[in-house]
């Protein structure tokens, strides 16, 4: 199937960079959204969105006019939804974004058209939710036009790259809807195109989120294993990893950003009664920010009063994403024990939170700090000198929370250091 005209409906951070790599590849695009502020500011050649490299492709294909920006869909050959799929307080997955956008397109659908839904979705939804609507337009799936499930699969912090050499994997709700998806994704992927149904793909997509979910599980559980046997599991981890069969994934303060620690919730909730483990490995998770806050109460038995200084609120390091950041909710929980917290986020120097400082620079989140927590690590935070940062705070207890720093390095620049999940170099 040929593509000469594309609309993609919603320009997030999936969206954008499909958009413009699109257009950079030599097809028309529309790209939409219902939030008019990113409409305006996307046809005034400002990106919304940090994400390396997308910046530069956007404003190329802004100005040669490949890509043009809208709040409603136009006709095109082909359709791409990359809507959110938030969940509610209840755990259940939220598709109101992916049934609006469904309806958005119903108006302008035509015979022999292709639509692919991205999101990521429970199981049965392009065939159950997304079908049914588009089939309002009086036409039949299959038969008139075509419909498929494509999962995006890349890493922020390296979208541009993944959204071109990773494998895509393709779900047509038939075989010439799988056909064609697998047409339209040619024009931009160079890695392995896997052409198979709808349910599969999206099952795919939530398999392998919710792996990533229970092996960080694991690696958190073990921290506080190692906690209780004075033991290091950084340098365990390390040593069981040499295994040729073992991968043990790394612990940390919490799983946070809008995939790892949502996806396993759809499957969840599509069969509570077969899902204990991914259940309990998202509970393990959740729980991991306050592992972090009792580890910091051990230091500091009564918080009450106390000058913390954060490094860090995005939910992973080196991107400006701060969605189910278990920083965010260690920030929360220490304002909460009466702590003054001041906290530096410094790819996003302004967010509300309530009760806290949020500071623009290092040094005034530091300088007048009593304990440094690392809570997120940002390559900027990482390449901190102990001997300088000593110079500029009157701290002397530091808590890394993500095997950033080096023990010695900073225990020689007089700072008592600290590490979650390592008791075997504690000082408690
Ligand atoms: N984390 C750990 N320990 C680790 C790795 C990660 O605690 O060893 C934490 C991170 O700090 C972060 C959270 O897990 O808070 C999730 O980060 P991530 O880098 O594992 O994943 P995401 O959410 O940024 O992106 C994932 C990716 N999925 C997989 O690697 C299987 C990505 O490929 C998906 O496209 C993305 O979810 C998505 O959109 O679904």
């Amino acid at each position: 199937m040929d593509f000469k005209h594309i609309c993609v409906i919603g320009l997030g951070y999936i969206g954008l960079p499909t958009s413009s790599m699109f257009a950079r590849n030599g097809v028309q695009v529309t790209g939409v959204d219902t939030n008019e502020q990113v409409v305006t500011s996307l046809q005034h050649g400002k990106v919304h969105i940090f994400e390396p490299g997308l910046n530069e492709v956007v404003k190329e294909v802004l100005e040669n006019g490949t890509l043009q920006i809208s709040t409603t869909p136009v006709e095109a050959d082909a359709f791409i939804i990359a809507v959110p799929t938030p969940f509610y307080g209840n755990k259940k997955a939220d598709l109101s974004y992916v049934r609006s956008a469904a309806e958005s397109i119903l108006p302008v659908l035509r015979h022999g058209n292709l639509v692919v839904l991205e999101s990521t979705s429970p199981p049965l939804t392009t065939r159950d939710v997304v079908k049914p609507i588009l089939e309002r337009s009086g036409m039949v799936a299959g038969r008139d036009f075509l419909l498929a499930y494509s999962p995006e699969r890349v890493l922020p912090g390296q979208i541009m790259r993944e959204l071109v050499e990773n494998a895509r994997v393709i779900g047509g709700i038939d075989e010439a809807s799988a056909l064609a998806g697998g047409d339209l994704y040619r024009i931009i992927v160079k890695g392995e195109i896997v052409l198979t149904d709808s349910t599969t793909s999206e099952m795919v997509k939530l398999m392998e989120n919710t792996y990533r979910d229970v092996n960080i599980a694991i690696a958190n559980e073990f921290s506080r294993l190692a906690d209780r046997f004075g033991v290091d599991i950084w340098e365990a981890v390390k040593i069981a990893n040499l295994h040729p069969r073992v991968r043990i994934l790394n612990p940390g303060p919490g799983v946070g950003g809008h995939c790892i620690g949502v996806d396993p919730w759809f499957l969840v909730e599509a069969a509570p009664d077969i899902t204990p483990l991914i259940h309990t490995a998202r509970r393990v998770n959740d729980e991991q920010p306050g592992f972090v806050l009792e580890t910091l109460k051990q230091l500091i038995p009564d918080l009450s009063g106390k000058r913390i200084a954060l490094l860090g609120l995005a939910y992973k390091p080196d991107v400006d994403d701060l969605r189910e950041s278990p920083a965010i909710e260690i920030a929360h929980d220490l304002v909460k024990a009466g702590a003054i917290v001041k906290a530096y986020e410094p790819f996003r120097t302004t967010y509300p939170l309530p009760g806290a400082i949020m500071t623009t620079s290092l040094e005034e989140t530091i300088k007048d700090a009593e304990a440094i927590l690392l809570l997120v690590g940002h390559a900027q935070f990482k390449a901190l000198d102990p001997v300088e940062t000593a110079r500029i705070t009157p701290a002397r207890l530091v808590l890394d929370t993500v095997n950033g720093w080096s023990r010695e390095g900073w225990r020689a620049a007089g700072f008592t250091f600290e590490r979650l999940g390592d008791r075997k170099h504690s000082i408690r």
